[in-house]
Order: C-alpha cells, then sequence, then structure tokens
C-alpha cells in the first residue's frame, strides 16, 4: 500500500483532514502520489492502481460527494484510454490531479468573489461548521471594506465552528461564536445566513453539517436570507437517478465520552442534515449564483451522459 495514499486516507476518516473541499483536494493529490510511485508493468496494471487508491479514498467517508467527484475526475481525464504506454497514463493522471487541485483553488476564489458581491455593508451573519468556501465569502466581503459581523455556531460535537471563529477574526471580522441552540435566538438579528456544502442533490436539497437545517428552517421563518456556497463538485450526479445521500454517522464517543457513560441510554451522532431548497435562496459556485431549482441542470451541464455511468473505479 503506497504509504501517502495511507496517510491520506487514514487522514479523512480520523477527520484530521476534513471539510469537502480540502477532503477533494487531499484525494487528488493522493491519487497523484500513487500514479508517481506506481511500478505497474502495464497500462492496465497502471490503471488498476489508481482504480484501486479510488475506491480506498471513496470509503473513508461516505457523505461529501467531493471525495467521489474527484476521483471522477481524475479517472475520466488521467485514464481516458488515450494511453499507450505506462508513462504516458502516468504524465496524464497527475496532470489530471494538478488540474482538478489547481480548478479547485480557483473556484474558492470566485465563489468569494461572487458571493460576496451579495453581502451588503454592516450586514450580520450566521454561519455553521467550518466552509472554506463560506468563509472565503465573508472574508471577501471584508476585504472589499463591508463591515460584517458574524455569529458562528460552535458545532458540536467536534467544534469546527471555533476554527471558522478563529480565520474570520484573524481577517478582522467581528465574530461571536455562539452554541448551536442559539441558532434561533440571533436568527432576528441577523440578514444572511452562509454556509458551505457536502452535497447537493438533483432536487437543489443541500447537505452540510447537522444544524444546517435548524439554522435555514430559523431563517426561513425569520425572512432571513440563506446562501449556499460551493464548488460544482459538490453536485452529487447520483441523485438525478434518485439515490439518496448517505448521511454519515460517526462514533457516539464524540458525543459523550465513554468516562462518562450513562446506563441504558443510546446516544446517536449524526454528523449532516439535509436542508431543503425551499429553505435556500441562492448557491453559489465558481461558474456563478444559481438559485437551487437549476441544480439538475447544473449536474446535466457538468456531468452530461456520464450521470448515468456506473462509478470509473467500478468498471
Ligand atoms: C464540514 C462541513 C462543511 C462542508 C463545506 O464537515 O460540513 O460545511 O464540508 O466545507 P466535517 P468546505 O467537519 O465533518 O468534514 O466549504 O470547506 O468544502
Amino acid at each position: 500500500m503506497n504509504s501517502e495514499l495511507e496517510r491520506i486516507a487514514q487522514g479523512i476518516s480520523s477527520m484530521e483532514i476534513r471539510g469537502a473541499g480540502r477532503i477533494a483536494v487531499a484525494s487528488a493529490s493522493a491519487l497523484r502520489s500513487v500514479a508517481n510511485a506506481s511500478t505497474a508493468g502495464t497500462v492496465e496494471e497502471f490503471s488498476s492502481d489508481i482504480k484501486h487508491a479510488a475506491r480506498r479514498l471513496v470509503e473513508t467517508r461516505p457523505t461529501a460527494v467531493s471525495l467521489p467527484n474527484a476521483m471522477r475526475y481524475v479517472i475520466r481525464h488521467g485514464l481516458n484510454g488515450d494511453t499507450s504506454s505506462v508513462e504516458d497514463a502516468r504524465t496524464s493522471v497527475i496532470k489530471a490531479a494538478d488540474d482538478f487541485i489547481e480548478n479547485a483553488n480557483n473556484a474558492l476564489h470566485l465563489i468569494g468573489e461572487f458571493g460576496s458581491r451579495r453581502i451588503l455593508d454592516g450586514e450580520k451573519v450566521l454561519t455553521v461548521c467550518n466552509s472554506n468556501a463560506a468563509i472565503e465569502v465573508m472574508r471577501h466581503a471584508a476585504a472589499q471594506g463591508k463591515d460584517i459581523e458574524v455569529f458562528a455556531m460552535e458545532t458540536r460535537p467536534r467544534f469546527q465552528g471555533r476554527l471558522t471563529a478563529a480565520a474570520l477574526a484573524k481577517a478582522g471580522i467581528t465574530v461571536n461564536l455562539i452554541v448551536d441552540s442559539a441558532a434561533r435566538y440571533y436568527v432576528r438579528e441577523v440578514d444572511h445566513v452562509i454556509v458551505g456544502a457536502d452535497a447537493i442533490t438533483a432536487n437543489g436539497a443541500v447537505v452540510n453539517k447537522i444544524g444546517t437545517a435548524t439554522a435555514a428552517l430559523a431563517a426561513h421563518e425569520a425572512r432571513t436570507r440563506v446562501s449556499v456556497a460551493a464548488e460544482t463538485f459538490k453536485f452529487h450526479p447520483d441523485t438525478v437517478v434518485g439515490e439518496l445521500v448517505e448521511i454519515e454517522e460517526r462514533d457516539p464517543h464524540e458525543v459523550l465520552p465513554a468516562s462518562e457513560h450513562i446506563d441504558g441510554v443510546r446516544v446517536r451522532n449524526p454528523v449532516f442534515d439535509i436542508t431543503p431548497s425551499e429553505y435556500i435562496d441562492i448557491i453559489v459556485t465558481e461558474r456563478g449564483v444559481i438559485p437551487p431549482q437549476a441544480s439538475f441542470y447544473l449536474l446535466t451541464n457538468l456531468f452530461g451522459w456520464h450521470l448515468t455511468e456506473r462509478d470509473p473505479w467500478e468498471q
């Protein structure tokens, strides 16, 4: 087993590498190192090394579609059947991985640019978890001289909200860290909810960190705008044919440590939830801003007829 592949796969499983965008970039870079290190003697063997690595990565966490989409991109562009030698295939996979990573970095910048145009000077913003894409929007707004104030939900049980609060404070943004259950209390004074996404379905529902759906529901009730910041690789192709997004449930000890065990009590720890499209105003992507109802159109545009094909690492 390639040691860099294993390091990245374990890092994703343990959440040392986390956040859908970072997971995608790390997995693309894992395929890059497998391609670099492969000692395959034939193109078929090389292709099998890459697909085996993709399967290992895809198994690490089930919800963020950015991971399988990164694998789809690298395999479809890198192992496209045009290569006759292992060296050509290696160069092609490395280039595909590099392109994916470069596009992902550029996407974040564009999302920041497009999303920040929707933020007004003086706005108060509520956010959940730790999304690079959502942070990028707020950072860009602040860099344009807009005076914004953010309420960051702490995001139990792993407290990713603390990372967001620290990143925003570092960017000079006024930030309040609040407990998750205070979302409805503060939503009345907030002008805008901005979150990221782990997956977006064909019907425009957004899968993101647990607590997002509650915040969006409270925002809907208070008639507060909800924006989702997400790279196009967060759109889930399988949902076009009715597949449901699997919601990861992690170790209950993240919620209640073993030392505080309560007899007869089962602890549940789902880590994502689903916000229906009716509670979302816009999705900000690197291609532009769309209403959630346009997700199906975007998916067909992104994947074409590959939409209904089997996963390339299974072929
Ligand atoms: C992270 C999370 C983030 C999205 C988007 O969950 O829900 O909001 O992944 O992040 P976890 P980004 O901490 O369980 O991975 O915009 O950085 O891709």
